[in-house]
């Protein structure tokens, strides 16, 4: 049986990556960082009890702040691959958070890297390289695009990208960069900006919001489904010999496209119910997002199956089950749709 480690599998991406590599017969582990309130949402439809002699799924507490303990573990566990998706995933976030960013997203990677070097385990590693890291580089962005990083953020992915590549080539590590562009889902975080969307406009769907605030409509994003791009991370370390590759759908569509979509879907006119707050508005934009990844597809023979429709569909089906629910119990007095508590 194979053995998968992944950082970041109580996220969006970890949850899917982690009910691929089940499906496929891996034995999986999971870094979590300690919290004061449950973090494993994502992940426990796929949870069985560790006494369980069936049970596949092992979490273990740790923090990419420290390194000694990410040696430990991978002296442990000693996994045949390795999917390093933990960070700081948010943009705006990461001008509030620049040190903390830098912290997690870059030198993280560099603390995964070294305890694999300094271990020697014989292991494949997959770094969550992003789009972001193209920044103002004008569309489309391919392997050969160079990199105008626009946020804090995205300075740290591109350090972790050229560290893992440092390392490839320093100490002929399986070490594969995967830059993948925007992918959504109905287990996206609520405060990026489709999911936050989706949420908003189901929950004004049902009455139980009136106004959703965002702030920069005319960025683009080419937008695909997490499901799909879990595959192409898979397929990468599957490869004799690891590498870098863009993953994308080839298509761009505006914020206020998005929107204006969403809300008509569920036939409501979203000029009356959005507005633009100004503390949404990041310092440096990064305007027009557009992936090329035919790489991809003649090397791995990936390609999106998820349509952008489709992609909007799941998440407003999703949302208005959450909001019927949150109907339901602001109706008998229970609870009440909370208001926006940071600008992200
Ligand atoms: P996400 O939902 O924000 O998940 C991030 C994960 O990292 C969570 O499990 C989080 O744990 C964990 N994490 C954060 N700080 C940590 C720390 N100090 N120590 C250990 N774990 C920590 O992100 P995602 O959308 O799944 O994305 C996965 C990866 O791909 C990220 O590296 C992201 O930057 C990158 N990426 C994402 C996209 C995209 O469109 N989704 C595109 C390109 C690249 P908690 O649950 O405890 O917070
Ligand atoms: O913003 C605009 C915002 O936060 C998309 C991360 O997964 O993908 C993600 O980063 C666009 C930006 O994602 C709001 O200004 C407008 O232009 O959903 P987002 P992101 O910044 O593209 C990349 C590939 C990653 O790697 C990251 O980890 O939407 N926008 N109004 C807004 N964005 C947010 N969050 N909130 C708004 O109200």
């Amino acid at each position: 049986m194979k053995k998968a480690f992944l950082t970041g599998i109580t996220g969006q991406d970890g949850s899917y990556l982690t009910e691929f590599l089940l499906a496929k017969g891996y034995e999986v582990h999971g870094l979590i960082r300690r919290a004061s309130t449950f973090n494993t949402d994502r992940i426990d439809h796929l949870y069985r009890d560790f006494h369980d002699p069936n049970a596949r799924l092992f979490l273990h507490y740790g923090d990419l702040n420290v390194s000694g303990q990410l040696m430990d573990l991978l002296a442990s566990i000693r996994p045949d691959e390795i999917y390093h998706l933990g960070a700081q995933s948010h943009v705006r976030v990461s001008f509030d958070m620049p040190e903390y960013t830098a912290d997690v997203t870059g030198l993280g990677t560099l603390r995964m890297i070294e305890a694999i070097r300094k271990t020697g385990i014989s292991t494949r590693f997959y770094q969550a390289s992003s789009s972001e890291m193209f920044g103002a580089a004008p569309p489309p962005q391919n392997e050969k695009t160079v990199f105008q990083p626009r946020s804090p953020y995205a300075a740290a992915k591109v350090f972790s990208y050229h560290i893992v590549q440092n390392y490839r080539d320093a100490y002929g590590l399986y070490l594969t960069n995967g830059i993948l562009f925007n992918h959504e889902s109905p287990r996206r975080g609520e405060t990026f900006v489709t999911r936050k969307i989706t949420r908003a406009a189901a929950q004004i769907k049902l009455g139980l919001k009136e106004t959703l605030y965002l702030g920069n409509l005319d960025a683009k994003r080419d937008w695909g489904f997490a499901g799909d791009f879990v595959e192409a991370m898979w397929l990468m370390l599957q490869q004799d010999r690891p590498d870098d590759f863009v993953i994308a759908t080839g298509e761009t569509h505006s914020v206020r496209e998005f929107t204006q979509k969403v809300f008509s879907k569920l036939d409501l006119d979203y000029e009356k119910h959005v507005k633009v707050d100004p503390r949404y508005f990041r310092p440096t934009e990064v305007d027009v997002l557009l992936g090329d990844a035919s790489k991809a597809k003649n090397i791995l023979g990936w390609e999106p199956k998820v349509s952008f429709d489709q992609l909007i569909d799941m998440m407003i089906d999703s949302d208005l089950e959450i909001a019927r629910k949150e109907k339901t119990l602001t109706d008998a007095g229970f609870s009440g749709v909370g208001g926006e508590r940071l600008a992200q």
